[in-house]
């Protein structure tokens, strides 16, 4: 359920959007791990060793079954979800292994996370979001519209909401905590905090993941509008780039299906159009603007999205979840 926020907050700021719903989402008690980290959609845990201590050198990633919609976090969560995402997201990693070297470690982990947590190296994390777009929507088809470039790249005259890119562009955000936004960051501002070389690397390689992914995906009825990756350094000293987090996910990635891709308007979302088309329907009528909760999801809406999330995953690695 959906907590009442404090009396004195009468208007939730983003921040106390997700505090209402982190109080009721306690981490998980995991013998031998603790918890270090809640994200929106993804926690982190570290092995402990015998003594007690965290191990410096491995993580647990779960990902939950959590799913947000126009800034809220939906009740209630979507089975399946987090074991739906960490299979895609170790799938492509094997797609990606040619063009970059990633975290995974082992996928043996509690059975209270079976599926949905897997093992990691600990990384030294970039304090950069590695975002990509192959097509043009959201904040940058709004940058477009002001200035004809997106983070400092030149485009094309005429491109409309939906349109696809002449080839990926970089544009690299700064990392917010969670419930506050990130900020797009200028080529120098991303020089500034990784050095020229990292910064040349990681955007030369985002973009390369993305083409990847769509050359992928498009065979298989998806386009993959964008994608926000993270990258971190090994620690070892060896020094190179390492591939982290989630890979080419619907929640990492805006998701479209191919045969409705009709450029000139907002592209319905392949996981979460249901979500929307409802909270906004005449059927529950929510007025978003108005700034109070969203409603519980009826059992039809979570049971159309978490077979979205299948959908996405079986065609894309042709496999059966
Ligand atoms: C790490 N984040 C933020 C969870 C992940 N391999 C790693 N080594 C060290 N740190 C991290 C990883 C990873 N992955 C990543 N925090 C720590 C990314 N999030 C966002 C939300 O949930």
């Amino acid at each position: 359920m959906t907590l009442p926020l404090p009396p004195e907050r009468p208007v939730p700021d983003r921040l106390a959007r997700w505090q209402a719903v982190r109080v009721t989402d306690l981490p998980l008690e995991l013998p031998g791990y603790t918890h270090v980290y809640s994200g929106k959609v993804r926690d982190l845990y570290a092995p402990l060793d015998a003594e007690g201590r965290p191990d410096e050198e491995r993580l647990l990633l779960v990902a939950s079954n959590r799913l947000s919609a126009y800034d809220w976090m939906m009740s209630p969560e979507i089975p399946d979800k987090g074991a739906v995402l960490t299979r895609l997201s170790l799938w492509w990693f094997d797609q990606l292994a040619d063009l970059v070297p990633n975290h995974v470690v082992s996928t043996d982990v509690p059975d209270a996370v079976a599926g949905r947590g897997v093992l990691v190296r600990r990384l030294d994390m970039l304090k950069v979001e590695a975002i990509a777009r192959a097509y043009l929507t959201g904040g940058g088809l709004e940058e477009y519209r002001e200035k004809g470039s997106v983070s400092g790249v030149v485009l094309p005259e005429g491109l409309v909401d939906g349109s696809r890119l002449p080839e990926p562009v970089f544009t690299p955000t700064t990392k917010a905590p969670v419930g506050e936004h990130d900020l797009p960051m200028a080529p120098d501002e991303v020089e500034a905090e990784l050095g020229v070389e990292v910064a040349a690397e990681v955007s030369r390689l985002t973009r390369a993941i993305l083409a990847r992914g769509n050359e992928i995906a498009a065979e298989r009825g998806i386009l993959i509008a964008d994608t926000k990756v993270e990258f971190g350094l090994s620690p070892d000293g060896t020094g190179g780039l390492v591939l982290a987090d989630e890979v080419l996910t619907p929640d990492s990635s805006r998701f479209w299906p191919a045969e409705q891709w009709e450029p000139g308007h907002p592209q319905p979302s392949y996981d979460k159009q249901f979500v929307r088309d409802w909270l906004t329907s005449s059927e529950y009528g929510w007025d978003r603007k108005a700034g109070g909760p969203p409603p519980e999801l009826p059992g039809h809406v979570v049971e159309q999205t978490r077979a979205k999330y299948v959908e996405a995953y079986e065609r894309l690695t042709g496999e059966t979840f």
